[in-house]
């Protein structure tokens, strides 16, 4: 079986590993966002890649969910005494060797695509990783910044502000001129099914798909989507997703989530037992909804999700 999945960092990181379990014999793309990129210190950091790289790979920190397990910040901090920041970045020394060898190879004329597959052959993840483009896009957000409207960098929005401003946009700058990355359109084409993890609707899956050609591609692939919700019981199960939806104007639910999305592109929808009272408006509104445990507490737990995607998959189809 040939499954796409559209992911973001530490949702589709961890949905990944369940999936492996759950369909060891399946071949898994993986289309990564790269929306939150950012270049820091001349290097190049791609934090959504490089989180699923490591998650399946067996280098994450997986206490934080991201950046490298057995990590020390000395780089970091010698930057620092020499008064070069930005310091509300936590690079760390193993996950800047990531960033040397990506920089270097795209200043050598690699493609982002090309690199990843070179980082992959050390990590292994056990799935086709690609970034949805090889082209520059970046998430900005407009914020309220004393007092003024500014647009700055998702990072700068999401780790140094910890998203506690408002916000009122969300714009993934340079989509409308990216392509798909080489590889991408293929395997969707090929698909056999596609999921959306419990990814971030908005600048996770919403950015991927906010390159021309990706939402069309998936239509047109006439296969199962099903997605599953990174909200549950009216929150985020971590991070501030609340607040980059309620910026877009989506209710921070299951259901206003699944309607995101759309009966469109969505044909499933899985929610958490928590949100059973979700299923009948989801249906309603044309995507087959079930509600079933969705927290990843473990391997075990959301290979039991995967099953659950790919049988509802099975019953949409
Ligand atoms: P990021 O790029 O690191 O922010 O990661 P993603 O975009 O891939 O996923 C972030 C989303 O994962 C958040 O909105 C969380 O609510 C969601 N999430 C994290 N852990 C869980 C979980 O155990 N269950 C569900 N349903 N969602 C989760
Ligand atoms: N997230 C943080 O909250 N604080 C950090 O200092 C931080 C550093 C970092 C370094 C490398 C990397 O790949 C990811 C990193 N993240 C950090 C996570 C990440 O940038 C964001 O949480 C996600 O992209 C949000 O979607
Ligand atoms: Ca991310």
């Amino acid at each position: 079986m040939r499954i796409v999945v559209l992911a973001g960092g530490i949702g589709g990181a961890r949905f990944l590993r369940g999936l492996k379990q759950a369909a060891p014999d399946a071949d898994i793309t993986v289309i990564g966002n790269t929306g939150d990129d950012i270049h820091l210190f001349g290097l190049k950091v791609c934090p959504d890649l490089d989180t699923v790289m490591y998650t399946l790979g067996g280098g994450i920190n997986e206490e934080q969910g991201w950046g490298r397990t057995d990590e020390s910040f000395t780089v970091k901090e010698e930057l620092a005494a020499y008064g070069v920041g930005p310091e509300w970045f936590g690079l760390g020394d193993r996950d800047f060797a990531t960033h040397i060898v990506r920089t270097q190879m795209i200043a050598a004329g690699y493609p982002l695509s090309a690199v990843t597959e070179a980082l992959c052959s050390r990590w292994k993840p056990g799935v086709r990783l690609l970034p949805m483009s090889d082209d520059r896009v970046e998430t900005h957000v407009a914020v309220e910044l004393d007092g003024e409207r500014k647009v700055i960098h998702f990072q700068e929005y999401w780790v140094k502000l910890r998203a506690s401003v408002p916000a009122d946009a969300v714009v993934p700058v340079g989509a409308d001129q990216a392509k798909p990355a080489p590889g991408v359109l293929e395997a969707i084409a090929a698909a056999d099914v596609v999921l959306f993890p419990p990814s971030n609707p908005i600048v996770s899956v919403g950015t991927v798909l906010a390159v021309p050609g990706i939402r069309e591609a998936i239509a047109e692939a006439g296969v199962p989507v099903v997605g599953l919700s990174p909200i549950v019981g009216n929150a985020p199960v971590r991070g501030m997703a609340d607040k980059v939806l309620a910026a877009v104007g989506v209710e921070a639910t299951a259901a206003a989530v699944a309607l995101h999305y759309g009966s469109g592109l969505l044909d499933g929808w899985l929610v958490d037992t928590v949100d059973a009272a979700a299923v009948a408006e989801v249906e309603t509104a044309g995507i087959r909804c079930r509600a079933v445990p969705l927290m990843m507490t473990d391997t075990a737990a959301t290979a039991e999700m995967a099953r659950q995607a790919l049988a509802l998959a099975e019953e949409v189809r």
